[in-house]
């Protein structure tokens, strides 16, 4: 029996202007990374998010490889050359030429220049001062791999090598916060999943700042139900504000917000992984005696991975989760976050096992109640299909999943699972993300991860005629067109 039974009519005459046939799709994916090229980098949003955003240029990075090396490179170097002295990679590089109030919070908020002098920031460009998941080291190795002559050619790899190896020690060392290991995050904003409702409980320690300090520029743009509320603004602007005020100094701010988060650490393995590669592939460039050593970032790929299981494996859920800090505690909320370990090579087999069943289970149900994994538990208290990371699918974490499937020998839910991306980016217009069960686009559109994502599952096919047919496929067992809107069986 085929494992994704459900099939809805595909109705032609009403297929999604964006198109449905990879060619149609590419074409459309290339245009919106075009559109959204500031000259230097990819701003994720030209309404929404006008700057460079850092785990954004990731992901963009790795579909812009297949539009021109030279162009994923710049995309990765421009971010790192914002990077601080003490190593870590700011999430926002902010573009001076874009208006203050045209995003929130803005440089003027967070002073880097100036405030975050002493922990090593940039004078020459402004940037926020915390940080996004590590996925660079990553997307730097598969940028090379896309072209490695170009990429020698242009030192590539040798001058990013330094700087993502002084990212994730900025990480291991500043931030092992639990002291066990693991990396934790100080921000809601920085593990990239902003209002997963698994921050609720250490945000709700967090004091708000008064209504009204400040005015949101993220409403101009998108629909209030679709983003988070303004009493976690206030929060958010708390936490930021407080580190600020510490100079970004981790030793010296309180950082009453501390998670460990299962996604983020499992980006930084993979990325640690990528590292050894890439410390390998520069060595024979290197002078004798100051090669980088692969095995060095392989044993702090093993010893991340130990920690990982040690900490936020929950053999009850099937899944990892989030650990609070400063309770102790683990966090009692099922997330897409503790899916993402599944991109870490080299689990335990019974966690493995436990990961696949869980992803196809009732709490994420893929491959029966919905074909993309939802950002959250369908069955959880908070869950709510429209807004932000507490329901809704999104591009970034089902291209991971997809990536951790195939991994472990997934093939056929590996595929069905691209298709469905496939399908659900054509049809929502490359949208931010999607109603998980019915399809229906959210946040903002013409997203730049969404589209860039979307050509790297189509490049990963040689076969044109098989991804076309495998996208028509996908549209027809689980998108439902009506309306002008997709519905995701
Ligand atoms: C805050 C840019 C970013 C993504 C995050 C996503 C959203 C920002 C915001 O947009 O966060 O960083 O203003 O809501 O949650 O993952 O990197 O696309």
């Amino acid at each position: 029996m085929h494992p994704f039974p459900l099939v809805q009519p595909y109705i032609p005459a009403q297929r999604s202007t964006v198109g449905v046939t990879a060619g149609e799709l590419r074409h459309a994916a290339r245009h919106v990374l075009l559109r959204n090229w500031t000259g230097s980098s990819t701003v994720p949003s030209r309404g929404l998010y006008p700057h460079q955003w850092s785990w954004d240029s990731a992901f963009v990075a790795i579909g812009l490889r297949h539009l021109s090396a030279v162009r994923a490179q710049r995309e990765l170097e421009t971010l790192l050359a914002a990077q601080w002295g003490d190593g870590r990679v700011p999430h926002i590089v902010f573009n001076p030429s874009v208006p203050l109030g045209a995003y929130f919070p803005s440089p003027d908020f967070w002073r880097s220049s100036t405030a975050g002098a002493a922990a090593g920031a940039p004078s020459d460009v402004e940037t926020s001062g915390i940080v996004q998941p590590p996925v660079h080291a990553l997307a730097a190795w598969l940028v090379h791999r896309a072209d490695p002559v170009t990429s020698r050619r242009r030192g590539f790899l040798k001058r990013l090598y330094p700087k993502l190896a002084a990212w994730h020690r900025y990480l291991t060392t500043h931030r092992d916060l639990g002291g066990r290991g693991l990396v934790s995050v100080v921000h809601p904003w920085e593990p990239g999943m902003d209002n997963s409702p698994c921050w609720d409980g250490p945000l709700a320690r967090v004091e708000p700042v008064p209504a009204g300090s400040f005015r949101r520029a993220d409403l101009d743009h998108g629909c209030a139900a679709d983003r988070p509320t303004d009493l976690d603004y206030c929060r958010y602007v708390r936490l930021a504000s407080d580190y600020r005020d510490h100079g970004y100094d981790d030793e010296a701010a309180p950082h009453p917000f501390a998670v460990e988060d299962p996604g983020v650490n499992a980006l930084l393995i993979a990325s640690e992984h990528a590292l050894a590669r890439i410390a390998a592939e520069i060595a024979p460039e290197t002078a004798p005696g100051t090669a980088p050593d692969p095995e060095d970032h392989r044993r702090r790929a093993a010893e991340l991975t130990d920690a990982l299981v040690a900490r936020l494996w929950d053999e009850e859920a099937g899944l990892f989760l989030c650990r609070d800090v400063r309770s102790g505690e683990l966090i009692p909320e099922l997330s897409a976050a503790g899916l993402v370990p599944l991109v870490v090579p080299g689990l335990p087999p019974r966690i493995v096992r436990a990961l696949l069943r869980t992803v196809g289970g009732e709490h994420f149900g893929l491959g029966s109640a919905v074909r993309l994994v939802p950002s959250y538990d369908l069955r959880g208290h908070a869950f709510d299909p429209c807004r932000y990371w507490r329901g809704p699918a999104w591009f970034n974490v089902n291209w991971l999943v997809e990536r951790g499937l195939r991994q472990y020998g997934q093939t056929a839910r590996a595929d069905a699972l691209r298709a469905s991306v496939l399908a659900a980016a054509a049809s929502s217009g490359f949208a931010e993300y999607v109603d998980p069960y019915t399809g229906a686009a959210r946040g903002t559109r013409e997203f730049s991860w969404t589209a860039a994502l979307a050509l790297d599952l189509l490049a990963r096919n040689a076969d044109r005629a098989g991804v076309r047919a495998e996208v028509r496929a996908g549209l027809r067992a689980g998108i439902r067109v009506r309306s002008g809107e997709a519905a995701v069986g």
